[in-house]
């Protein structure tokens, strides 16, 4: 059965590849699964059809086969845990792959959204302008921690993993900042993954969504 997942009918990104349908994307595309999209605007997302697979009305979805799945994370396990090519047949590796994913997301990527999230709703609160740096701080802390990690390796745990994939789609949230700029392993690892034939592929193809949707509107 064809694989469908769900993303933006009109990303906020605008066709930057940010939203979390590029991790899924690129995830199949890595596998090389093919994959059917089914647009969503925000008001559908928060409607019962959409509720009934995502019970917080956001993107993305995963269906397969009867399997209705949400969470990017988890669904990038999924695939990974189906198909070969992005977690290693030995124990030990997989495992350690597969706590990169949750370190990207429960622990380097909470930060960063705070102050994204900050910097969309409550850049008019007399305190934003003081509470800035401490996000800042927050941020340069976990990214300090990663670069000591990574050192001078191409990927987190041996090959590349689903583990990488996660964790460059995290910091490419952090593209152009200065934040990011100032560990230049990290800004080589997260240029390694977008280097990816896979990658290229998954960002072209919501790329086309959003210039399709610009020559409508
Ligand atoms: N933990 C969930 C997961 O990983 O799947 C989080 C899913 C999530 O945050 N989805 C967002 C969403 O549906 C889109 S990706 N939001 C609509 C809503 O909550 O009503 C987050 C996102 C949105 C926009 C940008 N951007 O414009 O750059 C980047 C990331």
């Amino acid at each position: 059965m064809t694989i469908t997942i769900t993303a933006f009918t009109a990303s906020p990104d605008r066709g930057r590849g940010l939203a979390r349908d590029m991790p899924v994307r690129w995830a199949l595309e890595e596998v090389g699964q093919y994959y059917d999209i089914r647009l969503v605007s925000f008001k559908e997302m928060k409607e019962p059809a959409h509720l009934a697979h995502q019970p917080f009305g956001q993107i993305p979805t995963y269906e397969e086969d009867g399997l209705v799945l949400f969470e990017s994370g988890a669904i990038v396990l999924h695939i990974a845990g189906r198909y070969p090519g992005l977690l290693s047949d030995e124990e030990n590796a997989r495992a350690r792959a597969i706590a990169w994913i949750f370190a990207a997301q429960a622990t380097v990527e909470p930060p960063i959204v705070e102050r994204e999230t900050a910097g969309f709703l409550e850049q008019d609160r007399v305190w934003h302008e003081q509470r800035l740096p401490l996000m800042e701080e927050r941020i340069e802390t976990r990214l300090a921690q990663l670069s000591a990690r990574l050192g001078e390796a191409d990927w987190l745990q041996g090959a590349f993993s689903a583990g990488d994939l996660v964790m460059v789609s995290v910091l490419r949230r952090l593209n152009g900042s200065p934040l990011l700029n100032a560990f230049p392993n990290l800004l080589a690892y997260a240029a390694r993954g977008e280097a990816r034939p896979a990658f290229k592929r998954a960002f072209a193809a919501q790329l086309a969504v959003f210039e399709r949707r610009s020559a409508e509107v």
